[in-house]
């Protein structure tokens, strides 16, 4: 019977469509006090389970002289319910890494709160992560048998237990049962058997069960939803319905799937790429036709025709992200007659620069957007600082207006579609979540900025997998938005690790 107890937990079946497709895991560069750190949380996979939290505190040479911890509360919690800070000791022989593991409990939105104490004094900064299940655990095969052979073994034992005690454990030694005991001893067997069936049949119904709610209710799946692309009136409408039944009207306030939040002032942005060449992007902000935000529209822009995949990303008051998936075919160029629907929205068609140490894509207007690489390869699964900036015919790093509060947008799309994300100079992670979580949600700090800031930025990222991508980054001049694309081919990681 062990074998209904044993959480067979040993094959990782990945799965297709995953958080931010993919690329589940939070990566942070920014501020903890007077400490610029960098955070990266990898996550398990299944949850419950444990994330592995790095955090880089830059500038560090005797690590002995700081003091790291992490903690990590639900959102409808939040850190003053959440287990005490964990430390994260450094690495050794990294000075300025300090590592920790923390427990994810359920599949939900949390904040984690990064602290850092040392000779400059202490500094905190609260991050919020998504924990995601992306994977179903598969029992192997061998364990599969091993674990059925015992049982067998043990149901056997069990019924010749029963039938022996029956039949003779009451004779004096050597007596022989007679016949009325052997029957007994058969009927006991019998009813026994029946029993032991129904207790297999009850643990496999509870083991199916349970398998089933965790793909139901914990392992990630964004909301369906649906794009189409219609006529209405003069405009030609690029419509993303949400069809969920996790989507109810009203949103529910205390599940993780609650009303939506403005990111960057919008309460969606939306990325079409075009199929299978990457060579064309938009970047829209669709508006919900009413309050009930089921069908958002945006105007198409004058793209070159054929299949786009279509990426929704949304943010819950809970702090949850969800990139939403579809595709959609354009038929025709048509007409770029019709404004967009919203001043932020941008696209782009062309062709993505070469890798390189240096990879230069030029902006057309005697500027250039660069790419510092280095000569290191991009490994999957290795954190490194992805280094943009735009710079003048002279070589100068020029500013920029900051593209919905930011210096820079920048998409990852591998070419076979299993990972898109959107990160901006502070990681991955969600600004709105973050602001949500810092004051409690006072506005989107960035609305209305229009200082020129620095062109030059540093992305916290590891590209979760090998193969080749695009990346296209974005930035805003002169109230224009110009678009750059790269082509990189990650190279898998070594097999020894
Ligand atoms: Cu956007």
């Amino acid at each position: 019977m062990s074998r209904w107890r044993v959480p067979g937990a040993v094959l990782a079946l990945a799965l297709l469509s995953m958080a931010h497709v993919g690329s589940p895991d939070t990566f942070f560069g920014g501020r903890a006090g007077p400490y610029d750190v960098r955070v990266s949380v990898r996550l398990p996979g299944v949850i419950p389970g444990r994330a592995q939290v790095a955090v880089r505190v830059a500038g560090v040479t005797r690590p002995q002289d700081y003091r790291v911890t992490v903690r990590a509360g639900q959102w409808n919690v939040g850190l003053k319910g959440a287990p005490p800070p964990e430390p994260a000791p450094p690495v050794p022989g990294d000075p300025e890494l300090f590592a920790a593991e923390l427990w994810f409990m359920t599949a939900s939105s949390y904040q984690m709160a990064v602290a850092v104490d040392g000779p400059s004094g202490a500094g905190s900064v609260v991050i919020p992560v998504v924990a995601l299940a992306t994977e179903e655990r598969a029992m192997a095969p061998w364990l599969g048998a091993v674990l059925g052979a015992l049982g067998l073994f043990l149901t056997a034992g069990l019924l010749t237990i029963i039938g022996s005690a029956v039949r003779e454990s009451v004779l004096p030694p050597g007596a022989e049962p007679d016949a009325a005991r052997r029957r007994r001893a058969r009927l006991s067997v019998a009813g026994m058997a029946l029993f032991a069936a129904f207790v297999l049949w009850g643990g496999s119904r509870w083991w199916s069960a349970e398998a089933s709610s965790y793909s139901r209710f914990i392992l990630y799946r964004p909301f369906s939803a649906a794009a189409t692309i219609a006529p209405q009136g003069d405009r030609r409408v690029l419509t993303l319905s949400i069809r969920d039944e996790r989507w109810p009207n009203p949103p529910i306030a205390a599940s993780r799937y609650n009303a939506l939040l403005p990111d960057h002032g919008k309460l969606m942005h939306l990325f079409m790429v075009r199929e299978p060449g990457l060579d064309a992007l938009a970047h829209l902000h669709p508006v919900s036709r009413n309050a009930q935000a089921h069908d958002f529209d945006a105007d198409v822009p004058p793209l070159p025709p054929g299949r786009y995949r279509v990426y929704g990303d949304i943010v819950h008051e809970s702090g949850y992200t969800q990139t939403m998936v579809s595709s959609v075919e354009i038929a025709d160029a048509g007409a770029a007659s019709t404004p967009p629907t919203d001043t932020d929205d941008s696209w782009f068609s062309g062709k993505g620069s070469p890798e390189a140490a240096v990879a230069a894509f030029d902006l057309g207007d005697g500027s250039r957007l660069e790419w510092q690489r280095g000569d290191a390869e991009i490994v999957a699964g290795v954190e490194r600082d992805l280094r943009f900036s735009v710079r003048d015919a002279g070589g100068a790093v020029v500013a920029v207006e900051p593209y919905m509060g930011m210096a820079a947008h920048v998409v990852v799309a591998s070419r076979d579609g299993s990972v898109f994300a959107h990160l901006h100079p502070s990681g991955s992670i969600s600004m709105a979540a973050m602001q949500k979580f810092t004051d409690g949600g006072a506005g989107d700090p960035h609305a209305g900025h229009v200082m020129p800031i620095d062109s030059a930025v540093a992305i916290p990222y590891a590209f979760p997998k090998s193969g080749a991508y695009r990346v296209f980054v974005q930035v805003r001049r002169a109230g224009h938005v110009q678009t750059a694309a790269f082509d990189v081919d990650v190279r898998p990681r070594a097999a020894s690790s």
